[in-house]
C-alpha cells in the first residue's frame, strides 16, 4: 500500500488537478456553445481568453498535477514509503508548482495573457504569466526529483535485481520531461521575459515556436506515459491476468525517451524559414515514434486475450466477452485505448507531410487531440483517480460509485465520438481552429461548417454533463465515501517470461542516445534560424 504520508502529497496534487478538470471543463462548454453561433460571451469574457483558461488548465494544469500526483503514489507503491527528506522535496514542489499556478491563473482571468496553451510570440502575455508557468515547472522538477530520488535508493538497496516496472516507467517519463521542458525554459527566459518587461523590442517568432514545439511534442508523451503505465501495469491485474513482457514495456519506454524530443518540428511543417530537408528528417522520426505506441497495442491485445481465453473465451473473439465489462477501473481506460486507434491514426495523417498541408490549422487537429489527451489519456487518468483517491484516503469505491464511473465513460464515449467527428469532418472542410463563430461574409464554404459547429455543441454538452458527474464523484470519494481499504492494482510478470536485458535498465546509455538525437535533429535547424533572423541590433539575438 502507499504510505499515509506519501498519500497525502499525491491527493494534494490530484485534487488540483480536479479543480483544473471542473474549471477547464466550464470553459471548454463556453468555447463549443460560441461557435455553434448560438450564444454570445458575457461583455466581460473575450474568447480567446476562454480558449486560453480551457487549454491552460486542462492541457497543462490537470496533465501535470495529475501525474506528478500519481507517479509520487505509484514509486511510493512500488519503490517504498518516501523517507521524510524526500517527502519534504516533494511537498516543496508542490508548493512552488501551486504558486506559479495561481500566479498565471491570475494573470489569465484578468485578460493579461490571452495567448492560449501554446503561448508562444508573436502573442504576449504580462510577465508574471510567464513567471507562473516557469514555477509551474520548477516545483514539477523538484517534485520529480523526489521520486527518482526513491527510485535510486530502491536501486542501492536491491543490487543487480530488475527494477520494479511502475517506478522505472516513472523515472523514465521524469527524464523525459527534464530534458524537454529546457526548450520552454530557455523560450522563456530568454525570449519571452525580456520581452513581455519591455527589454527588448522584438524576438524571433520562429525561435519561439521552435523551442515551444521542441517541448511541445514531447508534452505529448509526458501526458502519455502515465496513461501507459495504467495500462501496462494496472490494468493486468484489474482483469486478473499478468504483464505481458516486461522487457517489451520497458523497451517500449526507451523508444519514447530517445524519440519524443526529436520530431517537434512535425509541427512546423507549414512554417516558412526551416528547411525542407529537417522538416523530413523529423518526419522520419515521427514514424518511428509511432512505433512504442503499436508495441503497445499489440502487448495489450495480447493481455486481454490471454487472459480471455483463460476464462474460457472460445473461438477468435470468445475471449473479448470475458473481460470485466462493469469494472470501471478497467472499463473507462479501455475506452480509451479505444480512442486512441483513431487518435493514432490521425496523428499519422497529420505526421505525412503532404496531408498535413490539408488539415494543419484546421479544426482537424483539434479532433486529433480531443481522442488522444481528452480521451486515451483523460479518461485513463479518471478511472485511475476513481480508485486511487480512496486507495489513498483510506475509503472505498462503493458498487454506486464505480456505476456512476461507469456513466462518465459512456458518457464520455457518446459526447467524444459526436465532437471530436464533426471537429475532424469541418477540418476536412476548411473549418479553421481557434476561431470563433463567423459567417465570413456570407461564405458558401463557411456556411458547410454550421451544422458540424452545432453537432459540437451537442457533443460538449453531453461531455460536460460526464463533468459534472465526475466532479460530484471526486468529492464523494475524497470526503464521503465509507470507509475502507481499496487495493492499489499492480500486475506481476506472466511467468516464464525472460529476464530484463540489463542494457534496458542503463540510464546513463539510453540517455547518450536521447541527447545525441536530439543534437542530430535540432542543432542546423536552430543555427539556420539564428543566422536568417530578422531580428536586427535593437532586439535580441543569441549570438
Ligand atoms: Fe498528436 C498535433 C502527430 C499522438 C496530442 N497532437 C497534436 C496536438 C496535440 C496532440 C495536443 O505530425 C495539437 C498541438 C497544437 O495545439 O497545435 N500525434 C502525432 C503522432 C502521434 C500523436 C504521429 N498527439 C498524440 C498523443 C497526444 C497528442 C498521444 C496527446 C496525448 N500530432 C501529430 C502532428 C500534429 C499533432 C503531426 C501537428 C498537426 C498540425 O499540423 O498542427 C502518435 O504518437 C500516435 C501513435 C498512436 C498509435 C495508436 C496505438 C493504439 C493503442 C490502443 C490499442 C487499443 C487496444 C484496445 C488494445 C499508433 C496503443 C483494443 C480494443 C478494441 C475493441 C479494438
Amino acid at each position: 500500500n502507499v504510505d499515509r504520508k506519501d498519500g497525502k502529497l499525491a491527493l494534494a496534487y490530484i485534487y488540483v488537478a480536479f479543480i483544473a478538470v471542473f474549471l477547464g471543463g466550464t470553459a471548454g462548454l463556453l468555447q463549443v456553445l460560441v461557435r455553434s453561433g448560438a450564444y454570445e460571451l458575457p461583455s466581460f469574457l473575450n474568447y480567446y481568453q476562454v480558449l486560453t483558461v480551457h487549454g491552460v488548465l486542462l492541457g497543462l494544469v490537470l496533465t501535470t498535477f495529475f501525474i506528478l500526483g500519481f507517479q509520487t503514489a505509484a514509486v511510493s507503491r512500488t519503490s517504498g514509503t518516501f523517507t521524510d527528506k524526500q517527502r519534504t522535496i516533494g511537498w516543496i514542489g508542490f508548493w512552488v508548482a501551486t504558486i506559479g499556478l495561481v500566479a498565471a491563473a491570475a494573470m489569465i482571468l484578468t485578460n493579461e495573457a490571452s495567448v492560449l496553451y501554446t503561448f508562444y510570440a508573436p502573442l504576449q502575455a504580462h510577465v508574471v504569466f510567464y513567471l507562473g508557468l516557469a514555477f509551474v515547472i520548477v516545483g514539477s522538477w523538484i517534485t520529480g526529483a523526489a521520486q527518482i530520488m526513491r527510485f535510486v535508493q530502491w536501486k542501492k538497496e536491491n543490487k543487480g535485481q530488475s527494477s520494479p516496472l511502475l517506478s522505472f516507467m516513472v523515472v523514465v517519463n521524469n527524464f523525459l520531461w527534464y530534458v524537454c521542458t529546457l526548450g520552454v525554459a530557455i523560450e522563456v527566459l530568454v525570449q519571452l521575459v525580456p520581452w513581455s518587461l519591455g527589454l527588448v523590442e522584438r524576438v524571433d517568432v520562429l525561435l519561439s515556436r521552435t523551442l515551444f514545439w521542441y517541448f511541445g511534442h514531447a508534452l505529448v508523451y509526458f501526458w502519455l506515459l502515465p496513461a501507459y503505465m495504467v495500462w501496462y501495469v494496472v490494468i493486468p491485474k484489474i482483469i486478473g491476468g499478468k504483464i505481458f513482457s516486461e522487457s517489451l514495456a520497458k523497451l517500449a519506454f526507451m523508444l519514447f525517451l530517445i524519440l519524443s524530443v526529436p520530431v517537434g518540428i512535425h509541427h512546423q511543417f507549414m512554417e516558412p524559414g526551416i528547411d525542407a530537408l529537417w522538416k523530413f528528417i523529423q518526419a522520419c522520426l515521427t514514424f518511428f515514434v509511432v512505433v512504442p505506441s503499436l508495441m503497445t497495442a499489440f502487448s495489450m491485445f495480447a493481455t486481454f486475450e490471454l487472459r480471455g481465453r483463460e476464462l474460457g473465451g472460445k473461438g477468435v473473439f470468445g475471449w473479448f466477452k470475458k473481460l470485466p465489462w462493469n469494472d470501471s477501473r478497467f472499463l473507462l481506460p479501455f475506452i480509451g485505448m479505444v480512442a486512441f486507434i483513431p487518435g493514432g491514426a490521425g496523428g499519422i495523417i497529420n505526421a505525412s507531410y503532404q496531408m498535413n498541408e490539408l488539415v494543419h490549422n484546421t479544426i482537424w487537429v483539434t479532433g486529433h487531440f480531443h481522442l488522444t489527451i481528452a480521451t486515451a489519456v483523460a479518461l485513463t487518468y479518471f478511472g485511475t483517480a476513481f480508485w486511487l483517491i480512496p486507495h489513498l484516503n483510506g475509503r472505498k469505491l462503493t458498487k454506486r460509485a464505480n456505476s456512476m464511473a461507469n456513466c462518465v465513460g459512456i458518457l464520455w464515449a457518446i459526447g467524444m465520438t459526436i465532437m471530436s467527428s464533426s471537429m475532424h469532418i469541418a477540418g476536412l472542410l476548411g473549418a479553421p481552429r481557434r476561431s470563433a463563430y463567423s459567417e465570413y461574409g456570407g461564405s458558401e464554404q463557411a456556411a458547410e461548417w454550421i451544422s458540424y459547429q452545432v453537432a459540437q455543441a451537442i457533443g460538449g454538452s453531453i461531455l460536460f454533463i460526464a463533468i459534472l458527474v465526475i466532479t460530484g464523484l471526486i468529492i464523494y470519494l475524497a470526503f464521503f465515501a465509507p470507509k475502507g481499504e481499496q487495493d492499489f492494482p499492480v500486475a506481476e510478470v506472466a511467468p516464464g517470461a525472460a529476464k530484463v536485458p540489463a542494457s534496458l535498465e542503463n540510464f546513463k546509455l539510453w540517455g547518450v542516445i536521447m541527447i545525441a538525437v536530439i543534437i542530430f535533429a535540432y542543432t542546423i535547424p536552430i543555427i539556420d534560424i539564428i543566422n536568417t533572423s530578422p531580428v536586427g541590433s535593437k532586439g535580441f539575438k543569441l549570438w
